[in-house]
């Protein structure tokens, strides 16, 4: 079946090369790789998708959700961690952290910015998983570029679809981890919002909870974010929240909604989840939608216990196509190579059944 929705895409974005994570200090082989966006770019080609290219927007949108302090950091990273010689001693080819300044080290007051760079990243890393290399800051800020294209042109017709890489929804306003550096979603969120539309709400549907996301609006009435995910309380990233009673700050309460699941949970449970999403999304009242694509709930995937069929994401899109709303989707994670392009494709062409099939009941209604 062919799609029509625009699919936003960068070169730039296979330029991030993780060389893997460090878990548990040490090196593995990491999922998140570029051949994931060359494959969904070969399912969506063959399904006639019509390609754009990200078009270049400047800081103001990132800085928009994002502290400045971690833009600079990322931005310069990788060539203060190269000028400091720590490739050739100790032999390290990535940038990662060694200290974390953890609130408790200096009882809630404000660190020192540290002299050493290998001591720096602890500032703004909360995992050693998300390394970071010589493409990493191109391809994060091209990610940005290809989430606030779509939102763009979704604002003016009805979805559209960025192929983000690296993903964005664990990254919070001035951290980054869990293979994130900027907040992809978020940053699309707060361009519609800054587009005019009065409310609008992320529902995030990867694998893991949106932590990333959560955090950043966490005190906005004007973003509902909902979250549908493996329960953290089961062992389970992000480890620390995640969980059904986290329902907004003091000045946002209900505009966020989380539904942890049991690992082994398939379509059954994870679609009434999506569908209270939905419904939380639309009793918000929102005029726009961004969706946190994460395909890593499929069973199979390599980084997930869910059990989702591929029937089961092209469901999810009707359901969030049926909000009739405009519909940014943004994509997060999903690491079975063999699986993802089918996955992704089966849930946008999902979203356009769904919008297609809201336009015929208001036609109908007249
Ligand atoms: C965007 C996204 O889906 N991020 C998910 C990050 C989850 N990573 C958690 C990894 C936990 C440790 N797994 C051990 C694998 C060792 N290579
Ligand atoms: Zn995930």
């Amino acid at each position: 079946m062919a799609i029509t929705i625009p699919v936003v895409w960068s070169d730039a974005c296979l330029l991030h090369d993780p060389g893997g994570e460090v878990f548990v200090g040490v090196r593995t082989p990491g999922t998140e790789v570029a051949e994931r966006a060359l494959e969904i770019r070969r399912a969506l080609e063959g399904a006639g998708a019509p390609f754009v290219d990200a078009a270049p927007h400047d800081d103001g949108a990132v800085l928009a959700v994002h502290d400045k302090r971690l833009v600079e950091f990322l931005s310069g990273a990788w060539d203060a961690w190269q000028a400091s010689g720590l490739e050739a001693d100790p032999g390290q080819d990535r940038v990662v952290p060694y200290v974390f300044h953890l609130p408790g080290v200096t009882s809630g007051r404000v660190p020192l910015e540290p002299a050493a760079t290998w001591a720096r990243t602890g500032l703004y890393a909360y995992d050693t998983m998300t390394l970071i290399g010589p493409g990493t800051w191109s391809a994060a800020r091209a990610a940005t570029d290809a989430a606030l294209t779509a939102a763009d042109l979704a604002a003016s017709s009805r979805a559209a679809y960025a192929c983000c890489r690296p993903p964005g929804h664990h990254a919070t306003r001035a951290t980054y981890g869990g293979s994130c550096y900027l907040n992809n979603a978020a940053i699309a969120a707060q361009r519609l919002r800054d587009g005019g539309f009065g409310r609008v709400a992320v529902l995030d549907i990867d694998a893991h909870h949106g932590n990333g996301t959560q955090e950043i609006f966490w005190e906005r009435p004007d973003v509902f974010t909902g979250s549908v995910h493996v329960d953290p309380e089961a062992g389970w990233f992000p480890h620390f929240l995640g969980l059904g009673d986290e329902v907004g700050g003091e000045g946002a309460p209900g505009a966020n909604l989380n539904v942890p699941l049991r690992p082994g949970a398939a379509d059954d449970e994870w679609l009434a989840a999506v569908s209270s999403l939905c419904v939380a999304a639309a009793a918000h009242g929102v005029a726009a939608i961004v969706v946190a694509l994460g395909v890593d709930a499929a069973g199979g995937d390599p980084e997930s216990p869910l059990d989702v069929s591929e029937a089961g994401f092209r469901e999810a899109g009707r359901l969030l196509g049926g909000l009739g709303v405009p519909t940014v989707v943004v994509q997060e994670g999903g690491y079975d190579l063999a699986a993802i392009g089918g996955l992704v494709l089966a849930t946008l062409q999902g979203i356009e059944q769904g919008i297609e099939e809201g336009q015929r009941v208001g036609e109908q209604r007249g």
